[in-house]
Parts: C-alpha cells; sequence; structure tokens
C-alpha cells in the first residue's frame, strides 16, 4: 500500500492542494498567511498534511459584504435556474468524488466507503435541490372579502452563516448550502478547525465549476477558530440564519447569542441515539444495524447508537454475538481494505473515550469487551467497546463521540420505552422487530421522542431525502430533504384586492370621506 504521503501528493496535485493553503474565498482566494494557520494532521498516522490559513476579522467582514451584493442577483435569478447550478456543481462534484473522499479519509479518518458516502451526500442533496427548484410553494387561501386574494409566499433570507462539524465536513455543509442556495440564499461557511482541508479541497472543486458555467460566486468560505469567527456570525445581523452542527454546549450559547438580536439559527447538536431490540426482532438484522450504528465513523457521528436496550429473552445471546462482531471487526488504517473501524479525531477524543468508560465503571458498568487504547501517538486507535449498564447510570445520558455503547436489558416494551427517552437528548433512534404492534407503539406519542425514528434498520445512515435533525438538546433543527427549504426562507402572507372598494376584514367599519 501506498504511503500516506504519496496519497497525499497524488491527491493535492489532482485536486489544485498545496502544503500551504489559503483557507478564505470570497470570489477569489486570499493569499495565505502563515500566522494562526490551522496545521493539519491526520488521525491515521500523524502525516502532516499541510496548513490552512484563517481569515481575520476584517476578511470576514469582506466576505460577508460580498455574500450580500451576490445576494441581490441571486435572489431575483429564477429559482429554477439557480437550481440548475446546484446540478452543475453536483455533476462536478460527482467527477471528483473519488479524490474529495480521500481528502474525508485523510483528514478525518473515515474508512474509504464512508469518505465516499460523505461525497455522496453532497450529490444526492444536491441533485434533490435541483429537483427542489420547481417545488417551491405556498398556500393559497379563501380570503373572506370580495375581490381579494390571500396567499403565502416564501422570499430567501439572505446571507446564510453555517458552521459545520469535523464529523461531516462537506455532507452537511451542503445539506444547507445547496437547499439554502435554490431557494435564493447566499452562504457563508465556517467549517470545523478540525476538518479545514476537507473545505479548501471542496470550495476548489467548487470554484472550478462555478468559473467554467458562469455561476456566481454565491458561496464563501472563512476558515477559522469558533472563538473567533464563530462568534462574530453569532452576533452579526447581515446573518438572519445560522445553522449549526456541534456540540450542545457550544450551540447552547451561539442559540443565545443569535436569539439575543432575535435571529434565527437550525441547530444539530448531540445526540444519544438508542436502538431497541426486541425478541421478536430478525437477529441479523438487528445484530448488523446495532453494529454498524455504533462502529461507523468510530462512533463519531451525531447519529452514532450509544445505547442499545435489548429483551432480557434474547439478551445472553445479543450479547455474546455482537460481541463476537466487535472483536472480529478490523480497526486500523481506514484506507485499508478490511477496514471497518478507522481513528479517533484527534488525542482529546482518546480522552473522552477513557473518561467515560472509567465513569462507567464508577457507576456500576461491566465491561464486555474493549476497554483499551490501541494507539495514541502515530493516530489515535480505541477498541470499540460495550458496557452493560444499569437505568439510570448517569454517563449513559451524556454524548460520548467515540465507539462505546451501553447494554441495557428490558422485560416489557413500556421499560424499553422508558430507558430509550430517558435522555436529555433527541436526534435517532431505531427498533427492531417484527410486530406490527410493537412496531407502532415505538412510532407513537408515547414511543420514540427523538426526531429519527427507525423500524429494522441503523439509527445512523439517513438518506437525504428525509428532513434531519432531533428534538430535545439536540436543538429541533430540521436540515437536508423534505420541506426543510423552508427553514431558509421567511414566509410572507399576501392580502391583495383587486376590486373597487376596501372592505375591511371581521366586517370592521371604517367611515372616512
Ligand atoms: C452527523 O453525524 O452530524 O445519518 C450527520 C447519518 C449521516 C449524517 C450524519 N447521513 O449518519
Amino acid at each position: 500500500m501506498k504511503s500516506l504521503k504519496e496519497i497525499r501528493d497524488e491527491t493535492f496535485e489532482k485536486l489544485g492542494l498545496s502544503e500551504n493553503n489559503s483557507g478564505v474565498f470570497y470570489g477569489k482566494w486570499i493569499d495565505y498567511r502563515q500566522e494562526n494557520s490551522i496545521e493539519v494532521k491526520s488521525p491515521i498516522d500523524g502525516t502532516y498534511l499541510g496548513r490552512v490559513s484563517v481569515g481575520t476579522p476584517d476578511e470576514y467582514k469582506k466576505a460577508v459584504r460580498m455574500m450580500e451584493r451576490e445576494f441581490i442577483e441571486w435572489s431575483e435569478t429564477p429559482a429554477p435556474k439557480r437550481s440548475l447550478a446546484i446540478k452543475d456543481i453536483s455533476d462536478g462534484i460527482r467527477e471528483k468524488k473519488e479524490l474529495l473522499g480521500k481528502i474525508v479519509s485523510l483528514e478525518v479518518g473515515k474508512v474509504t466507503t464512508e469518505g465516499q458516502g460523505e461525497i455522496q451526500e453532497m450529490i444526492d442533496v444536491g441533485y434533490f435541490a435541483t429537483g427542489l427548484g420547481r417545488q417551491i410553494y405556498g398556500l393559497t387561501m379563501a380570503s373572506e372579502r370580495p375581490y381579494h386574494r390571500l396567499y403565502e409566499q416564501y422570499v430567501p433570507l439572505g446571507v446564510i452563516g453555517v458552521i459545520s462539524a469535523f464529523n461531516f465536513p462537506s455532507a452537511v455543509w451542503s445539506w444547507n448550502a445547496f437547499i439554502a442556495a435554490t431557494v435564493g440564499d447566499t452562504v457563508l461557511w465556517k467549517p470545523s478547525s478540525k476538518a479545514a482541508l476537507t473545505s479548501v479541497a471542496v470550495m476548489r472543486v467548487i470554484q472550478d465549476i462555478m468559473e467554467k458555467n458562469s455561476i456566481p460566486p454565491i458561496f464563501a468560505l472563512v476558515n477559522g477558530r469558533g472563538g473567533e469567527i464563530g462568534e462574530l456570525m453569532a452576533e452579526d445581523r447581515s446573518l438572519p440564519l445560522i445553522s449549526f452542527t456541534g456540540s450542545v454546549k457550544t450551540g447552547k450559547h451561539l442559540a443565545e447569542k443569535v436569539a439575543s438580536r432575535l435571529g434565527k439559527t437550525i441547530l444539530e447538536l448531540g445526540g444519544n441515539n438508542c436502538a431497541i431490540v426486541s425478541e421478536k426482532a430478525d437477529m441479523k438484522i438487528a445484530l448488523k444495524g446495532v453494529a454498524f450504528g455504533a462502529l461507523a465513523t468510530a462512533g463519531q457521528r451525531c447519529t452514532s447508537t450509544r445505547r442499545v436496550v435489548v429483551n432480557e429473552k434474547i439478551y445472553d445471546e445479543f450479547r455474546e454475538k455482537l460481541k463476537e462482531i466487535y472483536e472480529k471487526a478490523k480497526t486500523g488504517n481506514p484506507l485499508e481494505d478490511g477496514v471497518i473501524v478507522g481513528p479517533m479525531i484527534d488525542e482529546g477524543a482518546v480522552k473522552d473515550y477513557e473518561k467515560a468508560i472509567s465513569k462507567a465503571i464508577e457507576q456500576g458498568g461491566k465491561v464486555i469487551t474493549g476497554n483499551k487504547v490501541l494507539e495514541r501517538n502515530r493516530g489515535y486507535y480505541v477498541a470499540p467497546t460495550i458496557i452493560e449498564a444499569r437505568e439510570g447510570m448517569e454517563i449513559t445520558k451524556e454524548e460520548t463521540f467515540a465507539p462505546i455503547l451501553y447494554m441495557f436489558k428490558y422485560s416489557t416494551m413500556e421499560e424499553a420505552m422508558r430507558i430509550h427517552n430517558n435522555v436529555p437528548q433527541g436526534l435517532s433512534s431505531a427498533i427492531f422487530t417484527t410486530d406490527l404492534r410493537e412496531e407502532e407503539y415505538f412510532l407513537s406519542a408515547r414511543g420514540s421522542d427523538c426526531g429519527i425514528a427507525n423500524v429494522n434498520t441503523s439509527t445512523a445512515g439517513a438518506e437525504i431525502g428525509g428532513a434531519f435533525g432531533g428534538e430535545k438538546d439536540t436543538g429541533g433543527g430540521r436540515e437536508s430533504g423534505s420541506d426543510a427549504w423552508k427553514a431558509y426562507m421567511r414566509r410572507q402572507t399576501v392580502t391583495k384586492n383587486y376590486g373597487k372598494d376596501i372592505p375591511l376584514a371581521q366586517g370592521v367599519q371604517f367611515n372616512v370621506e
């Protein structure tokens, strides 16, 4: 196998990246500056990948001004035409899928198929947005007055701020950006400083497509630290909407700041996703669904399965079989064939893994498998861990971004549901059963309290066609498919009088001469 450096050099060359990359783009790339730049090292084995420069507050302001200027013409371009620009962009990304997926793998450590899947998710949402361009609609209501028309229309908001996380470094940006651009907004992107390189690679590809297809510069990129550029965005009245993906703590802080200026937010914060496995489950499906949910992206998805609640009648069998899968799952270099679990993003993530496991043990949990740091110097690898837990253990109510699965036993479905819902977060959930009644109970008002509720499939791995997001501490936002586009527009109720008089609503009389 080629060394990481060789893969880097090849991929960089084809994507026009270099060792020192500008991380700021608004119509043009701002010159690279060494000062405060972000050093990018691969979590795979620590290989130095390069540097990405960050934006100054002044450059941030210039980027916003430019997006405001672009908004004027872009918002007046017909939506079906705008969406064809997004189609061009998606076609262009499809041509570069393999290369971009490699960058994702190099920078955040995704196994090859997941790195490719990340880019596929961009392409998918791009084609979704292409169709959406002809489906932006409002309702027409019956007016109580003669010769009146009453309807609502959706109007683009302006410049949308997108702050994305490291774990889906390009797909989640595109969920927001492609939909927002289709409905007529322009977009300013601040990526996670743990995924700066991916943002540059994506923007380079898009810039090239935009130039070739005469698409105006509707996307801007400003790399920087959350504490600086993120704060500026939160306070900036020029951004009517900020879509944020990240921790509950940062999300709350940002939401308060944006709310204090009565701005809007879309929040996609923590998940603590649970799968219920009934005694009536198809064992093969349940095992694969739970294993994928818990192990994919090394447990670093918002949608990762962190808890599994198993019926007592099959509990021992399920535990032993899952343990076997865990112990067979190959952990290591994500670019190697057959590897299922790649690295953690950084040393901090390894520490969080260790802390969570020791707390779980302190609180009465029993380790079934795992609990081992495999490497923390040349890359960051941990053994996927299963812990038998009891209801009420505090650590099981927290989201730890690591491959740790807490396992619970239940005897009645009511008990399973209680354990399932008894956490602050509410993103994704799943039930594995072949019993229609159990399934419908899970999907009822007394059932899963999450934004996503799946039957016989994993908590992770949502398609882009549905609205993505969750309740409670997850923040309530919805992104990507369905009618999530409405969040990027403002609703305007229009009353039009085309009569020869001006009758008032509710029969009110107003007699002036
Ligand atoms: C995230 O982890 O923030 O449903 C997004 C999934 C992916 C997206 C996850 N399609 O697992």
